[in-house]
């Protein structure tokens, strides 16, 4: 009797502790699924006319279980007339990955997009995408964007069977303190798309070389080695905002891991705490971390059967209506400085009603003093993404950026969502990573 207990409990603790945690029950609940609707209507309410759409949310939304097929359908073909009117000029490498596999995960076909009587192949413009990335590596030392979205192009290319050397694919995801290092830290966001993208170059099309294979595998356990690093005690792997990706990575590279390794349930339940808090307001941070909840991933979008969805997602129209009472003023020291040659570092004190978020400080400051203060910025899918400060310009190919600080330490939202808070020290350091 003791003996088949002990046996019972040993086994308990053996699925516990396997790869991935009890990787089979590593999604939300039945109590825990209303956390889930919350990011996915808080993604719904987003959606906004004015704001291209954005190809991240909708393949979020195709990834769940719950769905709106009407706002889903919507959203697809508002995709599909972004994508035809502005891929060939404006795209970037990575968001046409990302419009490739939203419509993937619509059952929509990415290489015969159509559109007001005009039909595109993302396939194709993204091959052609990768190709000038890959010639300003060698013309620059650096991609035109980032490895992140290399990564995001090899798994795309890699999902539509589309051109792309496998061989070449691994030589370009090696280990490499370039690829995966920004501003001095590990980026285990990027990690784990490339680990997305590897592990999909293992097990789609044809059986790889084996000596293709092998240099995979290699990236691989380097890849999932340096994530693991970054995990904390709490489950967080890297920052609360690379967590959702960390997850997607680690649970399609289960044989990777050691035995005790990673628990997901422990990392799963760290996350759900934090979705009350209003931790993924942002609308790419919820639809970063969705699919993980869902115990899905990116490599999931080619499985999806459409015609199988429940239409369960019911929404009423009324959107949530902000506060109106005025809150009281709080007041911040606000510095810019330029970090890399030392031309300037000046400071000023401001108030602002409290719950300002930083953006908010920078125009109230730029008001005050727009000799010094003044700012540019770009709309990007996170929200404002500062260009340049005193007309002094961020350069992606001398890897310079304008890097946002409190008190000194780098922040891990961008200036739109970072609630400041009274008697702070902020600064905008012109910085290289
Ligand atoms: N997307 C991309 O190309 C972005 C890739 C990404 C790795 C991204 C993070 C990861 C993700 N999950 O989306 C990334 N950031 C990059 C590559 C960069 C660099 C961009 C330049 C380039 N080479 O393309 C750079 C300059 C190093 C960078 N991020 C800067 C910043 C700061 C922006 C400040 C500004 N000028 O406005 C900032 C605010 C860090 C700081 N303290 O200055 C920053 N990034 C943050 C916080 C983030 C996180 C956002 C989290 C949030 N809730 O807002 C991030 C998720 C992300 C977006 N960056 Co960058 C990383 C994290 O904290 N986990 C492809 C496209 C098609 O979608």
């Amino acid at each position: 009797m003791m003996r088949t207990l002990v046996a019972m409990l040993a086994g308990l603790l053996l699925l516990y502790l396997a790869p991935g945690g009890l990787c089979q029950g590593c999604a939300v609940n039945k109590d825990e699924s209303p956390l889930v609707r919350d990011l996915q209507k808080k993604m719904i309410y987003s959606v906004n006319a004015s704001a291209p759409p954005n190809p991240s949310i909708l393949l979020a939304l195709r990834l769940a279980q719950d769905h709106n097929r009407r706002i889903e359908q919507d959203m697809l073909n508002k995709l599909s007339q972004d994508g035809v009117q502005r891929a060939v000029a404006s795209f970037s490498s990575g968001q046409v990955a990302l419009h490739i596999l939203a419509q993937q995960a619509s059952c929509s076909k990415p290489r015969r997009v159509s559109a007001n009587g005009s039909t595109i192949n993302l396939v194709r413009l993204l091959e052609q995408k990768f190709q000038v990335e890959l010639q300003n590596i060698v013309s620059h030392g650096n991609p035109l964007t980032n490895f992140y979205q290399l990564s995001l192009d090899v798994l795309a290319l890699c999902q539509l069977n589309g051109r792309l050397s496998p061989a070449r694919a691994s030589a370009l995801l090696s280990p490499d303190h370039k690829k995966y290092y920004l501003s001095g830290q590990f980026s285990v966001d990027t990690a784990a798309v490339a680990v997305l993208a590897q592990i999909c170059l293992q097990t789609r099309g044809q059986p790889l070389p084996l000596k293709v294979d092998k240099k995979i595998r290699q990236n691989v356990q380097w890849l999932v080695k340096k994530i693991l690093n970054e995990k904390r005690s709490d489950g967080v792997i890297g920052n609360i905002y690379s967590t959702g990706l960390a997850m997607q990575a680690l649970s399609v590279s289960s044989s990777y891991l050691k035995p005790g390794d990673w628990s997901c349930l422990h990392t799963l339940h760290t996350v759900l705490d934090k979705i009350p808090q209003g931790t993924f307001k942002n609308p790419m941070a919820a639809s970063q971390i969705l699919p993980s909840l869902e115990n899905r991933t990116y490599l999931d979008v080619s499985k999806l059967n459409c015609s199988m969805d429940p239409d369960n997602l019911p929404l009423s129209t009324t959107r949530p209506a902000p506060p109106t009472s005025r809150p009281p003023s709080i007041r911040v020291t606000y510095t810019v400085a330029d970090g890399v040659n030392n031309t300037f570092n000046d400071s000023i004190s401001v108030t602002v009603p409290q719950g300002s978020v930083l953006f908010k400080v920078m125009e109230v400051v730029q008001d005050k003093d727009p000799s010094k203060f003044s700012f540019k910025y770009t709309q990007s899918s996170w929200g404002p993404y500062i260009i340049s400060v005193r007309g002094l310009q961020a350069d992606n190919n001398q890897r310079t950026y304008w890097q946002l600080l409190s008190n000194g330490i780098p922040l891990s939202q961008g200036a739109g969502d970072y609630v400041v808070y009274n008697g702070e020290r902020l600064e905008v350091r012109f910085s290289t990573y």
